[in-house]
């Protein structure tokens, strides 16, 4: 047998086949690799899922749409960006996923989220497949026109390729609820349809309650389920927290409504660390300073004293009980796990996607603490997007306390399949990672199996 009709049976030869066919495309190849490692191990004496090679076909997107995004500045000059939109799977319901705005935007960042959202959709329980989009513009420093202009210049070529039984953008990182403001009103103008072809729209407009706070409580609802499932919880705590963005403030919420204290916060350029704890006060500083101005975070120490700024330089070193990586891909690697786990930290919980690089992925998993990873501890965010399309779909809007009943009863059903997946005879240890890759592997390789060779 070649090694071209091998690798649908035996994991280093497929992953060889994913490296030769994706070449520079780094991110995506790990995050191929990291669920390839626990669905071989699955589905050996699974034969059907070899004969119709269903990995390989989730592993190949779709389709993958690029295109030049042109705008003017506001000195008039002409700007040219590159937008993608990567459709990378279907069977479970129209392609789903966000939109993200950031000069690190390639190919293979866009393919890789959308792959990991794959199995995160399919995780949450709701109908929905896997795409994630974007662009490779930077909002920082640009003002609202630069970003409204820049927005329906995007949309005017992604319309053709969404739609709300199609593909449901929502948003990201550098894509909030302004961004997707100008990008629905474009899609309307052009179209002349009021669909839900975007999720996370204003409230006036169709958006969802809860929506903004989705994705940080469902990473620290996952979280407490953790630690509840051994019998402790977020009360009394100590957590780290990267990033400070939409995920990483509201995550910081959620944890100090629980009874845990909050150390650090993180930017492109360092992190804060405030010893005395953010509470809701420094937290309701930091949204209006990030989220609504795009400051520095290195304001913080200004605004409260007692608090330390590290320029260029990760929170990973700060001695804590609970981490929660919510900025960006690869933003902790193997020493950084390292750190942790030395310092006693018990439980990670991943708000951004794939934010550990694959070595502390394998440091966390061989020191066995409770680790979450991204698919099933961020799917809080799409969940809700996934209950703002039925909202759009029947024309109402539910209460908030619904719609938290149900966030909260989504993320316990994903922990409890991680449970299901991850577990093992003869030991209590759950293995997250292996639990969420396969139980979001299975639906959707099922619904692959009934439509045969598409
Ligand atoms: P935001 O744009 O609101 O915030 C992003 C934060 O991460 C900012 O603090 C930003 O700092 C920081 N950041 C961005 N890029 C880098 C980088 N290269 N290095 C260091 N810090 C960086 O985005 P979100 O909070 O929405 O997204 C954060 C993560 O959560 C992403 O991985 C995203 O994919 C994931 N996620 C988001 C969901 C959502 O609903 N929004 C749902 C599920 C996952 P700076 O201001 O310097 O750019
Ligand atoms: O990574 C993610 O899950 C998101 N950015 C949210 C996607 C969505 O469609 O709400």
């Amino acid at each position: 047998m070649s090694v071209a009709t091998q690798d649908h049976v035996d994991l280093s030869a497929f992953i060889a086949g994913v490296k030769r066919r994706n070449p520079g495309q780094d991110e995506f190849v790990q995050a191929v690799q990291e669920v390839a490692e626990d669905i071989f191990d699955f589905i050996q004496d699974k034969e059907q899922y070899h004969e119709y090679q269903i990995l390989r076909r989730i592993a190949e997107p779709d389709r993958v749409v690029s295109f030049r995004v042109c705008w003017e500045d506001d000195n008039g000059a002409i700007r040219v960006q590159r937008g993608w939109r990567v459709q990378n799977n279907n069977s479970i319901g129209p392609y789903k996923g966000g939109i993200r705005f950031h000069p690190s935007v390639t190919e293979s960042v866009l393919k890789f989220l959308a792959f990991e959202q794959t199995f995160k959709n399919s995780l949450t329980g709701l109908p929905m497949g896997g795409g994630k989009g974007g662009a490779n513009f930077n909002p920082k420093g640009k003002s609202d026109h630069e970003v409204m202009r820049f927005c329906q210049s995007f949309m005017t070529e992604l319309y053709r390729h969404v739609g709300a039984d199609i593909d449901v953008p929502a948003g990201d990182i550098g894509v909030g609820a302004r961004e997707i403001g100008y990008m629905f009103g474009q899609y309307k103008r052009i179209t002349n349809q009021f669909t839900g072809v975007l999720t996370g729209k204003g409230l006036e407009f169709g958006g969802s309650l809860i929506r903004t706070e989705a994705t940080g409580y469902g990473a620290v609802y996952f979280l407490q389920s953790m630690l509840e499932n051994v019998g402790d919880g977020v009360v009394g705590k100590t957590a780290v927290i990267s990033g400070s963005g939409n995920v990483a403030t509201h995550a910081a919420e959620k944890i100090v409504q629980l009874g845990g204290k909050v150390l650090t916060f993180s930017d492109s350029d360092g992190f804060i660390y405030d010893p005395a704890g953010i509470d809701q006060a420094k937290i309701n500083w930091v949204k209006a300073h990030k989220t609504k101005r795009r400051g520095r975070i290195e304001e913080y120490v200004k605004e409260f004293t007692g608090s330390e700024y590290h320029a260029g330089q990760r929170p990973w070193g700060v001695k804590c009980d609970l981490a929660l990586p919510c900025a960006t891909q690869n933003e902790l690697d193997g020493k950084d796990a390292e750190t942790l786990v030395k310092n006693g930290c018990i439980a990670v919980s991943e708000g951004a996607n794939m934010p550990t690089t694959l070595a502390g992925v394998h440091v966390f998993k061989n020191a066995k603490i409770l680790y979450a990873p991204g698919k099933a501890a961020n799917a809080g965010g799409v969940s809700v997007s996934g209950l703002e399309m039925s909202q759009n779909s029947a024309r109402i809007s539910w209460k908030e306390e619904q719609l938290q009943a149900l966030l909260i009863d989504i993320m316990h059903g994903i922990h409890a399949s991680c449970v299901e997946y991850g577990g093992a005879a003869g030991t209590k240890h759950i293995d997250y990672v292996r639990g969420a890759n396969i139980a979001g592997f299975k639906k959707v390789a099922d619904a692959m199996l009934a439509y045969g060779v598409v």
